[in-house]
């Protein structure tokens, strides 16, 4: 799981006109490995129409789904995983609902609460913000690179690290030991998405990683 270098995620409203599907068609054909579905402002039914394309879509291509938040949503369409917040329900009581099979993400934001995430079960972690980012209404102050080296070093869980990361510091979130970097705007937002995504590519290949770095 995570076994990949982008993390993917929709957001409509910063996808310039493109709707969440073409943005989604265009993310598969590009290569990326890992689609999270993250929509804030939109109904349920039209959440659900369009996860359940997705679902179509990201199966015949070998690519995981994720539904952000919606518990019921990810089961209805049977998404691999769901990712929650650290104010959604607990993991515990998100594992009774979906069951042993499904990928359960929790976004964390200090030692603490990742050190919460081992003992509570959650199949990976999300680690931001890194950066500063006004994607994510509600979330608190960066916490730099700091919180996800004590990540790299001391927890053992699959981990995305998020907020704020574009192509011009994907490098310093790679070269701390990140694997998987997960971006909203960066790539929703891009002229050109299949263009960006082999642009971060090529940067991330032509980088040697730090020596001793734990992952
Ligand atoms: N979660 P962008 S930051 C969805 O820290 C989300 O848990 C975060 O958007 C966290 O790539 C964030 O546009 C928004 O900065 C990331």
């Amino acid at each position: 799981m995570l076994n990949t270098d982008i993390y993917a995620i929709t957001a409509e409203e910063y996808s310039l006109g493109r709707s969440n599907i073409e943005v989604v068609r265009q993310l598969i054909e590009a290569g990326v490995k890992i689609i999270q579905y993250r929509e804030k402002e939109k109904k349920k039914l039209y959440k659900f129409r369009e996860c359940r394309e997705i679902r179509e879509m990201t199966k015949a291509a070998g690519v995981t789904f994720i539904v952000n938040d919606d518990i019921d949503l990810a089961l209805a369409v049977g998404a691999d995983g769901v990712h929650v917040g650290q104010e959604d329900l607990p993991v515990e009581q998100v594992r009774r609902l979906v069951g042993k099979e499904m990928i359960i993400g929790l976004s964390t934001h200090s030692p603490e609460q990742a050190r919460e995430a081992v003992k509570c079960g959650a199949d990976y972690i999300g680690v931001g913000p890194i950066f500063a980012t006004s994607t994510k209404k509600d979330v608190c102050a960066p916490v730099g690179l700091e919180y996800l080296e004590y990540v790299v070093q001391n927890i053992n869980l699959p981990f995305v690290a998020i907020g704020g990361i574009k192509e011009h510091n994907i490098l310093e979130v790679y070269n701390k030991g990140a694997t998987c970097m997960a971006m909203v705007t960066e790539i929703v937002g891009a002229e050109d998405i299949p263009a960006k995504i082999k642009s971060i590519r090529e940067k991330l290949a032509g980088y040697p990683r730090k020596e001793n770095v734990p992952y």
